[in-house]
């Protein structure tokens, strides 16, 4: 058995720098958003494919002193992956990405993923430089590689091979945009170094 989404969203959580950002799309936002994300937590919107990555880099390229990780999908991070070759050329050593590696479209009814079992999300990101990659697929494991990715320096990538759900509810949106980008506004003006400028 692999990981199961939750396991991800409740490691990250668990082992996240703090204060920190976390930006969550596709499948980690209902568990994220489940009892209210925590602060600092951002459940970006969950259609918005390839766009969360670049939303993470220029929060952290912006706040230099703020851990940010964002919690990606396969296909999301398939329909960008020259967004890696960015975030190496960025150099932003406080970004993290955890890809949840589920081999399908789960939000929009589990159609499988293009390259699925195929493509190596962090050999990718190692040849597109970035400074750690990892991946992991054993629930015992996934501890120690969050570990890692945050104490590594980034950009760091951990991909993770998720199990996919079959049948899974579509997803719903987390409420709405204008809210959610407040509070996360409002986290990042009282974060301590500055605020959104
Ligand atoms: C260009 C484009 N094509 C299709 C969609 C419809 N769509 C929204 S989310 C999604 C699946 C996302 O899959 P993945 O990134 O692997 O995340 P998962 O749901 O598996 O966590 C699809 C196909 C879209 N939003 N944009
Ligand atoms: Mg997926």
């Amino acid at each position: 058995m692999g990981v199961t989404v939750e396991q991800v969203v409740e490691g990250v959580v668990r082992l996240r720098p703090v204060p920190s950002v976390v930006v969550a799309t596709m499948s980690a936002v209902a568990p994220f958003a489940a009892d209210g994300p925590p602060p600092g937590g951002f459940a970006y919107l969950p259609s918005s494919m390839g766009q969360a990555v670049p939303f993470a880099l220029g929060i952290a390229l912006r706040r230099p002193a703020l851990p940010v990780v964002v919690l990606a999908g396969d296909g999301s991070m398939l329909m960008n992956l020259g967004c890696l070759a960015t975030v190496a050329e960025a150099e932003a050593p406080n970004l993290r990405i955890v890809v949840l590696d589920n081999g399908v479209y789960q939000v929009t009814g589990g159609q499988p993923v293009v390259g699925s079992g195929r493509v190596r999300f962090e050999a990718v990101a190692h040849a597109c430089g970035l400074r750690h990659a990892e991946a992991v697929g054993e629930p015992p494991a996934l501890d120690g590689a969050l570990g890692r990715l945050f104490g590594a320096a980034g950009p760091a990538l951990l991909s993770v091979r998720v199990d996919p759900v079959p049948d899974a509810p579509p997803a719903r949106s987390p409420g709405p945009p204008v809210e959610r980008l407040a509070r996360l506004r409002a986290f990042l003006a009282g974060a301590g170094d500055g605020g959104v400028r």
